[in-house]
Parts: C-alpha cells; sequence; structure tokens
C-alpha cells in the first residue's frame, strides 16, 4: 500500500473537569487526528501528544514539526506491505513517539479496514469485554476526592487510580481505602519521587493496592530496581517503558511487576504488543494505560487491550468521564460489570463527526503523495 493522501489536524476538545497531576493541570485534549487515504480506503487515528512536555518530551508543537518535516515524507516513499513496516520505517528518527505513533495507529485501522477485519481481531484480540477503571486527579481537599471518587463509583466504575504527589499521597489514598475498604485502589506518581523516598512511599503498604505507578523518575529503571524490594504493593511503570528494548531491560533488572501499556508512548500498536507478549513470556501483568484520548484514540485502546495478557483494568473510561462533547458518534458506555465492550465492525470502529471536528479545530495540514 502507497499512502496517497493523509490530512492531520490538531483539535482542542474540552475536557468535563481539569485533570491535574503531581506535574502539571489541563483542561482540555490537543490531540492530532489524522485521516489517511489510499486506495480508496480512508483511515482514523489520533495522537494524543499534549499541550506541554511535562509527560514525556512531546508537545503537539513538536509533534507536528516532526510529522511534517520528516516521519510523513519518509512514509509517503514506502510500499507498505503491513502495518509492521510502519515502526521500521521511521526508526530513522529518534524517539518522538507520539508523533510516531499519529501515522502508525492510522496504517493499523487502513490494513483492518482494507482486510474487512476489525483492529482488535487484527492485533490479536481474544476478549469482547475489557475491564476498566477510572484515573482520579488530584483534587482541592479530601472531602472533595471523596465525593468524586463516590461519584464515578455510582457510575460503575470498579477501580480506581489516585493521582499523588508529595503532601497529597499517603492521607488522601488513606481516606479513600477507609471508606471503601474493598475497592479495587492504585495510585500513580508521575515520577515526582525519587529513591530516597522509599521509606515514605512504602507507607502506601497499609493500603492494600493494587500497584504503585511510576513513582521514579520518567527515564529512570535502575533505581526502581532497587525501590521493588522495599514496598510490598506490585510496582508498576509507565513513562520509563517506551520500547520493547526498555521492556526487556525491566525485566532483566527485575524492575518492576507489572507494565503500564500506551501505544502512544511507545509509538506504535506493533510494539505494544510486543511488549505484551514479553512480560506475558516473563510472567508480568499488563494494563492499558491512557492519555485522555479522543474518541478515535479510545477505539484502538479498547481494541489492544482486548489481548490476552491485559489482565489489570485499564485507564479507558467511557468517552462522557473525558469530553463535553467527543469528535465520534459512537461513544463507549459503561457496561455494569465496570467494562467496555470491543468493537467487532471493521477497522477501528470510530465513527468520526466530521463537523464537530471541523468545529474544534485549531490547525489543519496535509500531505500528498
Ligand atoms: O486516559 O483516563 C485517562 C487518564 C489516565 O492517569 C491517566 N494518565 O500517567 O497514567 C498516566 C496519566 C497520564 C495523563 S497525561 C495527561
Ligand atoms: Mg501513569
Amino acid at each position: 500500500m502507497k499512502i496517497e493522501r493523509v490530512e492531520f489536524r490538531r483539535v482542542l476538545l474540552p475536557y468535563v473537569a481539569p485533570f491535574e497531576t503531581s506535574g502539571w493541570r489541563e483542561t482540555g485534549s490537543y490531540a492530532i487526528i489524522v485521516k489517511l487515504e489510499a486506495e480508496g480506503i480512508t483511515a482514523w487515528g489520533e495522537s494524543p501528544v499534549g499541550a506541554s512536555p511535562f509527560y514525556n518530551e512531546e508537545n503537539h508543537n513538536t509533534a507536528r514539526t516532526i510529522l511534517t518535516d520528516y516521519l510523513t515524507p519518509m512514509l509517503l516513499q514506502v510500499d507498505l506491505a503491513s502495518p509492521w513496516d510502519v515502526t521500521p520505517a521511521l526508526a530513522k528518527v529518534r524517539g518522538n513517539r507520539m508523533a510516531k505513533c499519529a501515522l502508525e495507529f492510522t496504517v493499523w485501522d487502513w490494513f483492518a479496514r482494507k482486510q474487512g477485519v476489525s483492529l482488535a481481531k487484527l492485533l490479536g484480540g481474544v476478549r469482547d469485554r475489557v475491564p476498566v477503571g477510572v484515573s482520579v486527579g488530584i483534587q482541592k481537599d479530601i472531602p472533595t476526592l471523596l465525593k468524586v471518587v463516590e461519584n464515578h463509583i455510582n457510575e460503575g466504575y470498579g477501580r480506581v487510580k489516585l493521582k499523588i504527589k508529595p503532601g497529597w499521597d499517603i492521607e488522601p489514598t488513606r481516606a479513600v481505602r477507609e471508606r471503601w475498604p474493598d475497592l479495587l485502589l492504585q495510585v500513580d506518581a508521575n515520577s515526582i519521587y525519587r529513591l530516597e523516598d522509599a521509606a515514605h512511599l512504602a507507607q502506601l503498604d497499609a493500603f492494600n493496592l493494587l500497584l504503585i505507578e511510576q513513582p521514579l523518575a520518567h527515564d529512570d529503571i535502575f533505581d526502581h530496581a532497587k525501590l521493588k524490594p522495599r514496598l510490598r504493593a506490585p510496582l508498576c511503570l509507565d513513562e520509563s517503558i517506551v520500547s520493547p528494548e526498555h521492556a526487556r531491560w525491566a525485566i532483566e533488572m527485575d524492575a518492576c511487576d507489572i507494565i503500564n501499556i500506551k501505544p502512544s508512548r511507545i509509538g506504535g500498536l506493533g510494539d505494544s504488543v510486543k511488549i505484551h507478549d514479553m512480560a506475558q513470556a516473563a510472567g508480568l501483568k499488563v494494563w492499558h494505560g491512557g492519555m485522555l484520548e479522543t474518541g478515535i484514540g479510545r477505539t484502538l485502546n479498547v481494541a489492544l487491550a482486548s489481548l490476552p495478557n491485559f489482565v489489570l483494568p485499564g485507564d479507558i473510561s467511557a468517552n462522557s468521564r473525558y469530553f463535553i462533547r467527543d469528535i465520534v458518534t459512537n461513544p463507549f458506555e459503561l457496561n455494569a460489570d465496570s467494562t467496555l465492550t470491543v468493537l467487532s465492525g471493521v477497522g477501528n470502529g470510530a465513527l468520526v463527526d466530521e463537523d464537530y471536528l471541523e468545529a474544534v479545530t485549531q490547525e489543519r495540514w496535509e500531505a500528498v503523495a
């Protein structure tokens, strides 16, 4: 397959509520939406790249530059036999994985449509429903946090993740655990602590957590390996695992018990499947993380999470948890058992609301072969 035309849009899609982590606060998504055309088939994809380089090193401006100057011209020259050909074709560009995923995701959708199968099937999915939870940002005080968590439990979410940071860690986690003794509960520090904080972090062991996510630096594996034996709760890596090689290093160094797979952080679905398989072979569980994707990215998150070793609930909530209005006309609804239903139609299954997409587009650019 040779790509004939590819159109990019940078949108600004407002959230229902601001989302705050240990290091930054967001009020909307600045995703890059991709529409690709070849052989009469139109495919859709998304990079959920952020407004600021605070989660990883990229933002929507760097992604635009790298896509325009390098990635798109490189991919337009390649005759693609399968979606697995995209990552090697772009490998010469170092890093910039959120930019790369915009193209890689869209090519997967194209091949699924071409073959007349669902993206989940093409990826090797085995489940028709995937367990999900909700990620709760840092709140102004504990009563507010309890109210927010209660609302999500009433919506049907069976697993809650709390964002933590120094000064907002032990007490909020204790308060949620005391109120809901049986809730599936986990925490995420987004890289804010250092190894010297090990004894402090070990206080979280009192709360029967499913996992502690990425306590140490975004590019660290070594100190996580030193931290792991000092915690009883399973240690999960997010930011640090950006490639199959990083996953292998973490496994060989015994730096984590669990891996959070986000295909955007990893730069593609293909490398995400590789990490899923490596973790499974090594006896490590994986779960699907989230980057507050729009309705387009959400379809591929659910498709990927249908693979067998995604055994813990994902950060893949229903569309209405994120956006006042989404850019698809077929949003996911939460099932009563805290799952989302995997789409079984052809391709990723997103039905794009092109009028609303146009309304939220801030910039548009394209490349033609
Ligand atoms: O998509 O539901 C979601 C959010 C999940 O907490 C979430 N993601 O580090 O895991 C993480 C964060 C990154 C968010 S960056 C805005
Ligand atoms: Mg995380």
